[in-house]
């Protein structure tokens, strides 16, 4: 079905096109080819799949959500035969799990690895999207998947000096496929959310020397990482599909984990000890469920908080550097909460020490290392734990234009507007897999992936069978949406925080909460309901595809 148009690129024409060899790109390229029959060409910056696994090899990377639930669930036969060593999996393991999925759906024949895509244009009169790579070739199809990925634009800070620097410098989220050697050296590293809190540790184990940087104290929890037996494995296996379904349901994140019993205020001292113990024990994530308030009530979620605090006071032995990693007064939680394994305990080494820049900010970097007040810390090797554009930087960074010339980046300019985070209106037959305004980033990103691309591909599925050419989301439902998703962000703690969340960590960026956070369940009903409605609230080759009274977002 694959045409060449004659104009002068010699455009090749498939039937969609999909940015991005991640966990979304992978399922997105296999719905539509094996289960559509349709043509489809991947592009993909790397080498290999894995997209965010791909990239970041860091020491120490790992999941922290259990593996046995941050793996897809659409293939009976798949989740069967793959069998996770670790409650949470390294990055080693979840990039051969990648590979493995890339093998048996026999996916890479239809995927272009280094290969960026700098530009999509699209064009009403043929209702076709046209991407440019970097090495300036062009291809065309009816459909544009973005599965970019929510976290996969890095950010450096723009430090002077950093090109004056004498040793190697390196971000953890775009590490070198070679091993990384710090035996014998002093590095510094800047950054404490989840890919510092997680490399510290492990760098801290062979390099001579190991400076952190510290802007703002985080707070984090054991992941409580552990081999799996065959027992544990067979266990959930036999029952996948009841144990993979209770996480999804209403408010869940995704993943099974034990529910919250009780609102704090409900509980006697000791059983808020009791609950909070309990969470710590259990390991990651799963401590910000010790009361059923803990991201809604200041007080619940200082509770929880405090109870952290007091945890760095009893592990870290230097009560100075104990003071220093106590997290200022943020909502636990309200920034992504990482789960470490001796995280705290690591700055008892005597090779370790903290550097707080949160008063006197980095200065500059110079040949040597880097200056901070008055003092130059000198380094063999920087670690970048500092971040991403997180949620729409991957997009912004892709020039992407309609027919009338308007860029989605400059609609954007004062936070991102899509209808149900898979499409923004303006921009016809462009889906997004988990964009912004879709819970993608407060949950088990797997479970929301997979729902997008099922929910995406049954929606192709029905414009071709109808016969319709074009959709796009329609200005109103998408403003009600977005409006929707920022009052249920403000019913909760989390844009109390300067986080990645809010798009605070990046200069500049406007201060828009990124995520749906009614949960995966709550959310699939949502989609459901505009599905079955015959896709309410978009428009079908010029015509609105149904009433929009249909559907109805506030709560
Ligand atoms: P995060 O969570 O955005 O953390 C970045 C860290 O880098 C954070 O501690 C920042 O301090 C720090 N940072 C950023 N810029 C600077 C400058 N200019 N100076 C000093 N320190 C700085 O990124 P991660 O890669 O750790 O995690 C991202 C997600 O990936 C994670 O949540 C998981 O979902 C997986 P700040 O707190 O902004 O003061």
């Amino acid at each position: 079905m694959t045409q060449t148009d004659d104009v002068e690129t010699a455009v090749t024409r498939y039937d969609a096109i999909i940015i991005g060899a991640g966990f979304s790109g992978m399922y997105m390229l296999h719905k539509l080819r094996d289960e559509l029959g349709m043509t489809v060409r991947l592009f993909e910056r790397g080498d290999g799949v894995g997209g965010t696994w791909y990239w970041n090899r860091y020491p120490g990377a790992r999941c922290d959500v259990p593996s046995m639930f941050y793996s897809y669930s659409f293939d009976d036969d798949l989740e069967q035969e793959w069998q996770w060593t670790e409650r949470y999996a390294a990055q080693p393991e979840i990039l051969r799990y990648a590979e493995h999925v890339a093998d048996r759906f026999d996916l890479t024949k239809n995927i272009e690895f280094g290969r960026l895509v700098t530009a999509a244009d699209f064009d009403d009169a043929s209702a076709t999207w046209t991407i440019t790579t970097d090495e300036g070739t062009k291809e065309s199809a009816r459909y544009l998947i973005a599965a970019s990925g929510p976290l996969s634009a890095a950010q450096v800070p723009r430090f002077e000096g950093l090109d004056d620097f004498a040793g190697d410098w390196y971000h953890t989220g775009d590490w070198p496929e070679e091993q990384v050697d710090f035996t014998g050296k002093r590095v510094g590293i800047i950054g404490t959310g989840s890919s510092g809190v997680q490399s510290i540790p492990v760098i801290a184990e062979t390099a001579e020397h190991v400076i952190v940087f510290q802007r703002t104290a985080t707070f984090s929890v054991p992941a409580q990482n552990y081999s799996l037996t065959a027992e544990e494995r067979d266990a959930i296996k036999k029952d996948y599909k009841a144990i993979r379904a209770s996480g999804r349901v209403g408010s869940g994140s995704g993943t099974p984990m034990p529910a919250p019993k009780a609102f704090a205020n409900e509980l006697s001292p000791a059983e808020l000890q009791h609950e909070l113990d309990a969470k710590w024990e259990w390991g990651g994530p799963a401590f910000l469920r010790a009361f059923k308030d803990t991201m809604t009530d200041r007080k619940a979620n200082r509770l929880t908080a405090d109870y952290v605090r007091a945890k760095i006071r009893e592990i870290v032995k230097d009560p100075d550097t104990a003071e220093l990693l106590m997290p200022p007064d943020y909502p636990i939680g309200a920034k992504r909460l990482p789960a470490d394994t001796g995280y705290f305990e690591t700055f008892n080494r005597d090779n370790v020490r903290l550097v707080s820049v949160r008063g006197t900010p980095i200065e500059r970097i110079t040949t040597n290392g880097i200056v901070v007040g008055d003092e130059e810390y000198k380094l063999d090797a920087i670690v970048f734990a500092t971040g991403y554009d997180a949620v729409t930087g991957a997009l912004n960074n892709i020039r992407i234009r309609n027919s009338a010339g308007e860029l989605l980046k400059d609609k954007w300019m004062n936070g991102p507007r899509a209808y149900l985070g898979v499409m923004s209106a303006g921009f016809p037959n462009l889906f997004m897999v988990v964009g912004p305004s879709s819970p993608s980033i407060t949950t088990n990103v797997l479970v929301s992936i997979e729902q997008h691309v099922e929910w995406i591909s049954e929606y192709i599925a029905f414009l071709r069978e109808h016969g319709i050419e074009t959709t796009e989301a329609d200005l109103t439902a998408e403003d009600e949406w977005v409006e929707h998703v920022s009052e249920l962000a403000d019913g909760t703690l989390f844009p109390e925080a300067d986080s990645w969340y809010m798009g605070a960590n990046i200069p500049g960026k406007p201060r828009v909460f990124l995520a749906y956070v009614a949960g995966v369940g709550t959310y699939k009903e949502r989609c459901d309901a505009v599905a079955a409605a015959g896709y309410t609230g978009f428009i079908h080759d010029g015509e609105p595809a149904h009433s929009l009274e249909d559907v109805v977002f506030s709560e």
